[in-house]
């Protein structure tokens, strides 16, 4: 037990041989406040407990948070390096053989610098994920740039928030996923809630929600599935997937019409009202039913419900994110508050169900191949000026921007990428169109990967480091509020295991760049350098040092100096990032899915998640109990669709799309639309679901279109009885 630390473990007066250590779940953005239950005699972590004092979920949690200390002592941890000695198994779990760390770094570093000498720096790669804390997440983007010295460097959060991101630095000039505390959410009259499970994917909120009908006020919901929200919601938008862009159009033309717009604030606080107008003239509700499907009077109510509530806030997450228009989806949501003046005060606003558990903090700090810490942009001469001061290079010696995370793929195939390095991250689940992203991962000259467990990704490495998980070591995370919150440290790493921050420090000395890393010795070392490196850019986390975190429950960015109690409220001044002051309202045309149904593939495929399984499933699927409640994936089917087809709930069938095929047990369920079928994507290998979506990117954000493309499914044929 790290008794030198600052913050307080708590005695266990029930179990006087325990201790508590105060810190958040591993998983997801709501990031639910839990102690640690940690066995004085073993120092081990033996169990969990809720933590009733944190303000935001008061003791709530999921049936991922209360199984995640299971992670820490698991028998598949990988406990030292793995060297793989036979290259012809690459694409497998076989051929590794354990090697001491000293043997591992010194072929790492050999083989990076042999392709870097070949082929350029820019042959390597560095591909990482945000279930790490904003010191790791900081040293990552550090490690590439200076370390490495590659332009290629990009993250998981590209398949995650890039829309979001987008869409608000369009809108407001700054990204910040919740424009408000979530402390808030309960108060508001109205939630307009579109493209999120809320129920599946942030349990923890669900109190709130519920809470806010409870008052009187009203739920909405746009989904083309009845989720378990959709289910309780007074007016269930439920389109064809990839059809928001009109069905938010339609709102705006609804308020508009209505009378329901602020025009003080529009003309005080915002640019292209006009242009914005002219769009979303033709998106009558008869109209944009035809696009949505949704029927016209469910339109008309909820624009009715949303325009005449005191206060509202609109919310969105990847359903509406996860298009090749995600970015315009979220603007054009975002526009709703931005015409009713809906924003900038208590009680209303926008904000996205932030993914990750650090999915915002983990997209500020540089791992996206544009961005530096503290959200300043890789081409802006000053940006780089002010946080080469900080790691002590020249400017030239700043890489380039380099490309999003699928387009890494792209240039591995193309062999202009030859090594990676890859943490934190599983995209041989979680890409999109598979079959082109393992054999891109499959012709590397050279990969590393450090993770927790033998991941299917870490099947094509050269060498797989062991990493700890977020229980061995400490550091913050910004919550999906904005909020910074600290994570502490319950136990030591088990077996050889070392911090993601460790290992790059290493790598960068035997690199020969070990004079920008050898001062950080500690994860406080880290989070001292980072905090001077966000300093000055908007997304400035400089004042929110780890005693105030502790102090304040969090302190929500911008916080700029010591003195500063940080921003829970985003624009209570009306002042926005952009640099008149003012938001934008942004006109947008709508456009159909990158791929619309057609004779051959009829139906609209859709993914997602469902509560008991996170992300590509390398962590909850070794986890008993989570694996018990949804061993497999399956397909969702409407019951009209199942009856044409003539397929039977828990009948196996083939699903294939002009990318790929996979095979699924029906699941027949009246909560999703006709026309649609819907595929958990927990799952590798065969099970992959993304060995059939489609790598259609997003302009703006370069986000794959996960939530919509064509499909068919085939019957099989029954099995001749042989026996
Ligand atoms: N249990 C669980 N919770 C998680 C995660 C997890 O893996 N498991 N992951 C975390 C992460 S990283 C993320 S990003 C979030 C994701 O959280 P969510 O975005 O809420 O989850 P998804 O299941 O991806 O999609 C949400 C909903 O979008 C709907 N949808 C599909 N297509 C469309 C469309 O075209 N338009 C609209 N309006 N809706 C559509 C789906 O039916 C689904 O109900 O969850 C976080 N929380
Ligand atoms: N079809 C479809 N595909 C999707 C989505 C979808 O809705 N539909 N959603 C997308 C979204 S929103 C997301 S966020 C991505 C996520 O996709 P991934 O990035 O693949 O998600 P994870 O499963 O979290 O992968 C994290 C990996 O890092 C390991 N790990 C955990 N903590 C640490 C650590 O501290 N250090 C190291 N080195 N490793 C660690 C875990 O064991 C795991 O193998 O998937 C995307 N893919
Ligand atoms: S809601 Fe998210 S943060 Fe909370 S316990 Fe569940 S997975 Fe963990
Ligand atoms: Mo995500």
């Amino acid at each position: 037990m790290p008794k030198d630390k600052f913050f307080k473990v708590i005695a266990n007066k029930q179990h006087p041989n325990e201790e508590l250590v105060p810190t958040h779940c591993s998983y997801c953005g709501m990031q639910c406040g839990m102690n640690l239950r940690v066995d004085k005699s073993t120092n081990k972590i033996i169990g969990v407990e809720p933590r009733y004092d944190w303000p935001v979920t008061l003791g709530k949690m999921c049936p991922k948070g209360v199984t995640a200390y299971q992670q820490t002592n698991h028998d598949d941890r990988l406990l030292r390096p793995l060297i793989r000695d036979d290259a012809s198994l690459k694409g497998t779990k076989e051929g590794f053989r354990e090697a001491s760390w000293d043997e591992a770094y010194a072929l790492i570093v050999n083989k990076f610098q042999e392709l870097q000498g070949k082929y350029g720096k820019d042959s390597l790669s560095v591909f990482s994920g945000v279930s790490m804390t904003n010191e790791k997440c900081y040293l990552t983007g550090k490690f590439a740039r200076v370390a490495l010295q590659t332009r290629y460097i990009d993250y998981n959060g590209r398949f995650c928030m890039s829309s979001a991101a987008a869409g608000f630095l369009r809108s407001f000039g700054v990204d910040r996923g919740s424009t408000l505390p979530w402390t808030d959410l309960h108060e508001t009259d109205c939630l307009f809630i579109a493209g999120s499970n809320t129920a599946e994917c942030h349990p923890t909120s669900m109190f709130r929600v519920w809470e806010v009908q409870n008052r009187g006020g009203y739920l909405i919901v746009a989904d083309p599935r009845e989720t378990p929200i959709a289910r309780r919601a007074d007016v269930h938008l439920d389109l064809r997937p990839g059809t928001d862009l009109a069905l938010a159009n339609c709102m705006l033309h609804l308020l508009i019409q209505n009378g329901h717009v602020d025009t003080e604030f529009v003309r005080n606080h915002t640019n292209g009202f006009e242009e914005m107008q002219e769009v979303v003239k033709k998106f009558t509700p008869a109209y944009t039913s035809e696009i949505t499907g949704v029927a016209p009077e469910k339109l008309i109510r909820a624009a009715e419900i949303y325009g005449k509530a005191p206060n509202a806030v609109v919310m969105f997450a990847r359903g509406i994110e996860q298009q090749h228009k995600g970015a315009d989806n979220v603007s054009a949501y975002t526009n709703m508050c931005l015409v009713t003046g809906k924003i900038g005060r208590p009680k209303s606003g926008v904000a996205t169900f932030t993914g990750q558990g650090n999915g915002q903090g983990g997209r500020e700090h540089g791992q996206k191949s544009d961005l530096l810490p503290g959200y300043r942009k890789l081409t802006n001469p000053k940006h780089v000026e002010e946080v080469c001061k900080v790691w002590g290079i020249a400017p030239e010696e700043m890489p380039q921007p380099g490309v999003s995370a699928y387009e890494m793929f792209e240039l591995m195939e193309q062999k202009t990428i030859r090594g990676l390095y890859l943490l934190c991250s599983n995209p041989a689940v979680s890409a999109p169109n598979q079959n082109y992203v393992r054999a891109a991962l499959k012709s590397l000259d050279f990969m590393v990967c450090a993770d927790i467990y033998l991941s299917e990704s870490a099947e094509f490495a050269d060498v797989v480091l062991p990493s700890v998980t977020w229980s061995e070591d400490e550091g913050t995370v910004t919550n999906l509020e904005g909020r910074i919150i600290k994570i502490n440290k319950a136990q030591e790493p088990i077996g050889e295991s070392k911090p993601d921050w460790l290992i790059e420090v290493e790598l960068a000395e035997l690199l020969g760049r070990g004079q920008y890393f050898r001062h950080l010795k500690t994860a406080r070392d880290v989070a001292d350098e980072f905090r001077l490196a966000s300093k000055g850019g908007y997304a400035d986390y400089y004042g929110a040092t780890w005693e105030k975190i502790e102090k304040l429950d969090g302190v929500f960015w911008p916080c700029r100096s010591e003195e500063d109690p940080g921003t829970p409220h985003m624009f209570l001044d009306h002042k926005f990032y952009h640099p008149d002051g003012k938001a934008k309202l942004c006109a947008l045309p709508y456009r159909p899915p990158a791929e619309e149904p057609c004779d051959q593939y009829p139906l609209r495929l859709t993914t997602g998640r469902v509560v008991y399984h996170y992300l590509s499933g390398n962590q909850t699927r070794r986890i008993p109990f989570l694996r018990d409640m949804c061993p497999e994936p399956y397909v969702e089917v409407h019951p009209e669709t199942a009856a044409k087809y003539n397929i039977q709930h828990d009948e196996v069938v083939r699903l294939y799309t002009r990318r790929g095929e996979a095979f699924y047990k029906v699941k027949i369920i009246e909560a999703i639309r006709q026309d649609t079928v819907f595929v958990p994507y927990h799952f590798g290998h065969e099970q992959s679901i993304n060995l059939l979506t489609i790598p259609a990117l997003d302009p703006m954000s370069r986000m794959p279109e996960f939530k919509a493309c064509a499909a068919q499914i085939e019957k099989q044929p029954e099995r001749i009885n042989v026996r």
